[in-house]
């Protein structure tokens, strides 16, 4: 319908997206043919009628077991391109993608087919799309600070080779237990070899672990943040200082951080001058792509037309873009 049309012809950046998180059941058994892998589901329905979750390690377990049938340069090529053409699809001008290289490299894939897979899709979709992106290295936070390291030790021969697409640097998995401070050490490291920063916190950590990651990790930006309103303080600095928050509304709903999409505080954030943006997280698993990520919380929450096109510039102004390059995307 018409609200739709008009989205989409917003121009959008997508901040919040894990490139795993794309993989949909009908790719997933395609690959798993490709390479010779059974999959514990009799077809991609009953993918789909797996994907019940209660919170967010439910959600994980699959996810990671899904990656499981990525093997090839070309598997992680064909993800990529199927996502940055759907996003394209959506008025996505520039993507700013998370990939989880310990997934892989834990069952022996190599760090180097994973970004040659993942650049080549990027770089095709940037020259026949005139879609950019950039790649944010995530670390596992439910893995020890050692792994973290060992992971940049082992990607940074790389650096070179994907300088214009790998820029910075996430932190990702199960939230609980696992402080930013954690990860003190080698976002220190990240920091002085010039990588930009984010990472995820207040998903369904409290907000002590934004006020980490803000002041510890020292990040530009906050992956989810939801939980921030729990504390004004912490939610005055972020406005103040103007972090964005990367909120991914349908993610929200499928985790059980919201109950129901008219109780998400989104709105209320961005009433109060947070820097909000809405991004779709892991869209094969939570039911959207970020087109309806705008279309269910502008239904669910009476979002003007104002507000929503203040969604879509500030996911602009909070890419890692070159302000010429917001400039000319706007
Ligand atoms: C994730 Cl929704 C979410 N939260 C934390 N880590 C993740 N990895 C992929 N999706
Ligand atoms: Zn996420």
């Amino acid at each position: 319908h018409e609200w739709r049309e008009w989205l989409r012809a917003l121009p959008k950046a997508e901040l919040h997206l894990h490139i795993e998180g794309t993989l949909e059941p009908e790719l997933m058994f395609e690959l798993a043919r490709r390479n010779g892998i059974d999959l514990p589901y009799a077809d991609v329905q009953a993918v789909r009628d797996a994907y019940r979750f209660t919170d967010l390690q439910s959600f994980l377990d699959l996810y990671y077991a899904g990656a499981g049938v990525l093997v090839t340069e070309q598997d992680f090529y064909d993800l990529a391109l199927a996502y940055l053409r759907r996003a394209h699809a959506d008025g996505v001008v520039h993507a700013e993608l998370m990939f989880d290289p310990q997934t892989h490299t834990q069952r022996g894939i190599a760090l180097e087919t994973v970004f040659a897979g993942l650049a080549r899709a990027l770089r095709e979709a940037r020259d026949t799309l005139d879609i950019s992106s950039y790649l944010l290295l995530s670390f596992l936070r439910h893995l020890p600070e050692d792994e973290a390291f060992a992971t940049l030790e082992a990607a940074l021969p790389l650096r070179e080779a994907y300088a214009d697409l790998w820029i910075g640097i996430g932190l990702d998995s199960s939230e609980r237990g696992n402080p930013p401070e954690k990860f003190a050490r080698v976002y220190a490291r990240c920091a002085e070899l010039g990588f930009r920063l984010v990472a995820h916190a207040g998903e369904e950590g409290p907000p002590e672990y934004v006020r980490g990651a803000l002041d510890t990790l020292k990040v530009a930006r906050i992956d989810h943040g939801v939980r921030s309103s729990e504390d004004p303080a912490l939610l005055q600095d972020l406005i103040l200082r103007r972090v964005p928050l990367t909120v991914c509304p349908l993610s929200n709903l499928k985790l059980g951080v919201v109950h129901d999409l008219r109780e998400h505080n989104l709105a209320r954030l961005l009433r109060a001058g947070a820097v909000v943006t809405l991004n779709s997280d892991d869209p094969a698993y939570f039911g959207g792509y970020v087109l309806d990520n705008y279309l269910a919380s502008a239904e669910a929450l009476d979002l003007s037309r104002d507000e929503l096109v203040t969604l879509a510039a500030n996911s602009l102004k909070a890419s890692f873009l070159p302000p010429a390059g917001q400039k000319r995307l706007l």
